[in-house]
């Protein structure tokens, strides 16, 4: 078959994105709710705050921006985490970053798998944070073996799927029917399934370990437990939701409140007790949540240290990770050290703690033929003829997870597992490197200025 038959991968995933949502919808109903309140707030934050809304156009996230979410998932095995990467690549989706939560408490390593170059994120920014299960963290053998035993007889896609996705790496990709089947076969996986594998006795001594540990093995799949809409502004959204009947957790994870958002903030609502069916009696299970995110620039090394360190600071000054009970007074703390982090996008670009993207400006265009127009970058800014804003940050943040993780899975009785951070044995697993998201920002940033470089009539800048 021609290659212009193809669907492209970018659309499969939008239409996966939006298949996704529908699901979610019939399955939490509360998530409907929280894609209503998200949905008024970041309109009136458009028609409140021309500054933001114009920022979104130059960057064109204002287009992604109503279609713009993530979910999670947690696999329990290699061999399903390398199928779902390659259920992923159909999508167009890599994995980047590796994530280690298990100096956190959480006996899992993660990655997040998404769309890499700025022209398909603007067709669709839908992103996957994919957690493998280490069972080899867990010292209890007798349990570990059972976990095994389980998870060996699953069988987690579709034979359909599997068929498509071999397909789709035969041939290059998939035509219209076949994508619409795909995204058919493939939302089988995310379902939430009532019946689990196991005995109600197996579940409890899965469940007594961790928690996490039954949401894994005793059911059918990888139901994906949140999806997580963008808003403009969270405060507005955290202080919004018990109106709604949605109870927040009680910290926003990530950097305080400022007026130029960086990185991720993110806050999340309980998971429901649901219904199961275990293979000989009923019981119920906490699984699925819903969570909101504010995103904000990408930072630089530089950056990225500086938010680490503030990040530190406030939890050594608070004595510990927040909690409900000192959830007040983290905030303060949390505001009180980000003071050091300039709330400036031009200072964040010359002190290079951000990434940028660069245009040129209707100023700039006209300008090109002239012979005495500036040339250099910083010129070219000054006289108004490149216009920048800042790259946002398409990734997560491994504290904010942990944060995220046991506000949901519940505080209590946390184990310990030391810091276990091993991205060889992940990437073994996976099949594949998983991808520097540094060197990801890196490169959209040169792009764009190569792109306003060309648009200018100038050799480089
Ligand atoms: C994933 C939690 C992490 C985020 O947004 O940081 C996450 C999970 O609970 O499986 O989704
Ligand atoms: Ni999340």
């Amino acid at each position: 078959m021609p290659a212009h038959d193809f669907v492209s991968p970018d659309s499969i995933r939008a239409q996966f994105s939006a298949a996704m949502s529908l699901m979610y919808k019939q399955e939490v109903p509360l998530y409907g709710t929280l894609l209503e309140l998200v949905s008024e707030i970041n309109q009136q934050v458009l028609a409140d705050q021309p500054k933001v809304a114009e920022a979104l156009r130059w960057t064109g996230e204002i287009e992604r921006l109503d279609q713009e979410r993530h979910g999670a998932i947690r696999v329990g095995t290699a061999e399903e985490l390398a199928t779902i990467a390659r259920l992923f690549a159909v999508m167009g989706m890599a994995p980047v970053g590796y994530y280690d939560l298990s100096s956190a408490g959480v006996p899992v390593h993660s990655t997040a798998f998404r769309a890499v170059h700025e022209q398909s994120l603007h067709v669709s920014p839908f992103r996957v944070f994919t957690s493998l299960l280490r069972l080899e963290l867990i010292d209890n053998l007798p349990l570990r073996e059972l976990a095994q035993g389980i998870l060996a007889k699953r069988q987690i896609f579709t034979a359909r799927a599997l068929e498509l996705i071999a397909q789709s790496e035969r041939d290059g990709g998939l035509n219209a029917a076949d994508a619409d089947e795909f995204v058919r076969e493939a939302l089988h996986t995310f379902r939430w399934h009532q019946d689990a594998t196991v005995t109600a006795e197996q579940y409890q001594q899965l469940h007594d370990q961790h928690r996490l540990i039954a949401d894994v093995v005793a059911f059918k799949g990888p139901h994906i437990n949140h999806l997580t809409p963008r808003t403009l502004d969270i405060d507005a959204i955290q202080l919004g939701m018990p109106a709604k009947g949605i109870p927040p957790k009680a910290v926003v994870e990530g950097p305080p409140t400022r007026r130029h958002p960086i990185l991720l903030r993110q806050t999340s609502f309980k998971a429901l007790q649901e219904k199961v069916a275990f293979s000989d009696h009923q019981g119920s299970h906490t699984a699925r949540f819903g969570e909101i995110e504010q995103r904000g620039a990408a930072l630089t090394p530089k950056g990225r240290q500086l938010y680490d360190k503030l990040l530190d600071a406030t939890r050594a000054a608070l004595g510990g990770a927040p909690v409900e009970a000192n959830a007040e007074r983290y905030m303060a703390l949390l505001q009180e050290s980000f003071a050091e982090f300039p709330d400036d996008l031009a200072q964040m670009r010359e002190q290079g703690l951000a990434y940028f993207r660069y245009f040129a400006t209707e100023q700039g265009l006209a300008a090109r033929e002239q012979a005495d127009r500036p040339t250099r970058l910083e010129d070219l800014i000054a006289a108004g003829h490149v216009h920048f804003e800042a790259l946002v940050y398409e990734d997560f943040l491994p504290v904010s997870a942990a944060g995220i993780f046991q506000s949901n899975l519940g505080d209590e009785g946390q184990a310990e597992y030391g810091s276990n951070a091993n991205r060889e044995a992940f990437e073994a697993a996976l099949g594949l490197q998983v991808q520097d998201e540094l060197a990801l920002y890196a490169q959209s940033e040169r792009r764009s200025l190569q792109a306003c470089a060309q648009a200018l009539n100038l050799g480089s800048m």
